[in-house]
């Protein structure tokens, strides 16, 4: 169910940098005439936020044409009515079509047009999902001149309810399940990987975007990462440095392919730390992305796996059958980009040409590229999916780590969680 032409939105502007000028034209001619937004089923908030509105609002920087901004404006008004609970923390699921039905009437906690993922515990909403919205909806509300979404996108922090700093902090850290309806944490299950990820990426980003003046956001991210640094981050008996995660103060030494991103995180981070933090973060950060580098060279296809283990004499390797794929994602080549853009250390673009090497062997297929069930074999198998977010994110990065620094220069974009570019906000929108 939900929305239509994912992978054409998230890749409008992938287009339009590599210059693809025919293949862009078609886009945009479907965006005019087939983009349906009235789809009666599920959509993800989170999802359609990023992908699409994200998508949108990067074409309409890039081009300056109205159609996208249009598109986007639409969405964004679409999405509102999820924010609809007594904390202003929105649930994850929205009906964009018909108001009063939706496709699951047993699900929890249903107002008629938004409700909780069935799988996610006792109706919580999910810090990774409702930590993602800050970028798009300050620009939303810059190009409507309406406040209503940067409004919403930070109540959680900083609005009345202000239920995230609020609530108590286990050793600082955030879980991933919060309720939206009492402002508690429902589990105490903290990942910098899967849940969590993009949460801590828009607390840097905000402070970023808003021209270094959202100094609450700034601060959010200096805390968590101070916990995560004394909690979560570990080295291994090999002397590979990982972010492990948390289950109730019990440590899983796991690092999923998502947790990746991190080192370009943290990396972006500490050329705006505090001195005595700043050698420090970037060593994290180098450290990261070398073992998530590991992790690929680990591999028979030098492609790496959905998660990897330090534990029970691993270092580095999927142990279980279950996190041997890999479905074409971004992290890992993500944050390549961003730590040669800030060192210009070689070996990052050689690690990239790796990647690009190893796609070209093992994912290239007749109609596109394909991910694969198992990296730890010379012969995978093929998903036959080609993952939104693999034109959107992991080839655009690979073509900006070989591209010269003005291209999307980091001084005057952010890219959002799902890599598209936001200009560096100049105004005064932020609640
Ligand atoms: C993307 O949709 C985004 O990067 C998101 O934040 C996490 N997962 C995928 C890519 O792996």
């Amino acid at each position: 169910g939900g929305l239509r032409g994912a992978t054409v939105i998230d890749a409008l502007d992938t287009l339009y940098i590599m210059e693809l000028e025919e293949e862009f034209q078609e886009a945009k001619q479907w965006v005019e005439k087939s983009f349906d937004l009235n789809v009666n089923g599920e959509a993800s908030l989170f999802e359609v936020n990023i992908r699409y509105i994200g998508g949108l609002l990067a074409t309409y920087y890039l081009t300056g044409e109205e159609v996208f901004k249009n598109k986007a404006l639409e969405l964004g008004e679409k999405l509102l009515p999820a924010f609809n609970t007594p904390t202003g923390i929105p649930r994850g699921v929205i009906n964009l079509g018909r108001q009063g039905t939706h496709p699951h009437p047993q699900q929890l906690f249903l107002d008629g047009m938004s409700w909780s993922w069935g799988w996610a515990s006792a109706g919580s909403s999910i810090l990774a999902e409702f930590g993602t919205l800050h970028l798009e909806f300050l620009h939303l509300s810059e190009l409507s001149g309406n406040p209503v979404f940067a409004e919403k996108a930070s109540d959680p922090r900083a609005g009345l309810p202000g239920v995230l700093n609020r609530v108590e902090k286990p050793q600082g850290l955030y879980p991933n399940f919060l309720s939206p309806v009492t402002g508690s944490w429902v589990q105490h299950h903290v990942s910098i990987g899967g849940l969590g990820d993009s949460f801590y990426e828009y607390l840097i980003k905000s402070w970023l975007m808003s021209d270094k003046k959202d100094s609450e956001a700034k601060k959010m991210y200096d805390d968590a990462l101070e916990a995560i640094e004394k909690h979560l981050v570990k080295k291994s008996a090999g002397g590979l440095t990982y972010i492990a995660e948390w289950r109730g103060g019990i440590l899983d030494h796991k690092m999923g392919h998502l947790a990746c991103f991190s080192g370009g995180m943290i990396a972006l981070g500490a050329e705006h730390a505090q001195e005595e933090r700043r050698q420090r973060h970037r060593e994290l950060a180098a450290e990261i992305t070398s073992t998530c580098h590991e992790s690929y060279t680990r591999s028979d296809t030098k492609l790496g796996p959905e998660a990897f283990r330090f534990d029970a004499g691993s270092e580095a390797m999927a142990t279980r059958l279950s996190e041997r794929y890999y479905i074409l994602r971004p992290e890992v080549v993500e944050s390549y980009m961003y730590l040669w853009r800030l060192t210009h250390e070689p070996k990052y673009r050689h690690w990239g040409w790796e990647v690009v090497q190893a796609l070209e062997k093992h994912c290239r297929v007749e109609s596109g590229f394909s991910g694969i069930r198992d990296v730890y074999t010379t012969t995978p198998t093929h998903d036959n999916m080609q993952q939104s977010f693999f034109l959107a994110e992991t080839l655009k990065y690979l073509y900006l780590l070989f591209c010269e620094d003005d291209v999307l220069s980091l001084e005057d974009w952010v890219f959002n969680t799902e890599a598209h570019p936001l200009p560096i906000n100049h105004t005064d929108f932020r609640a």
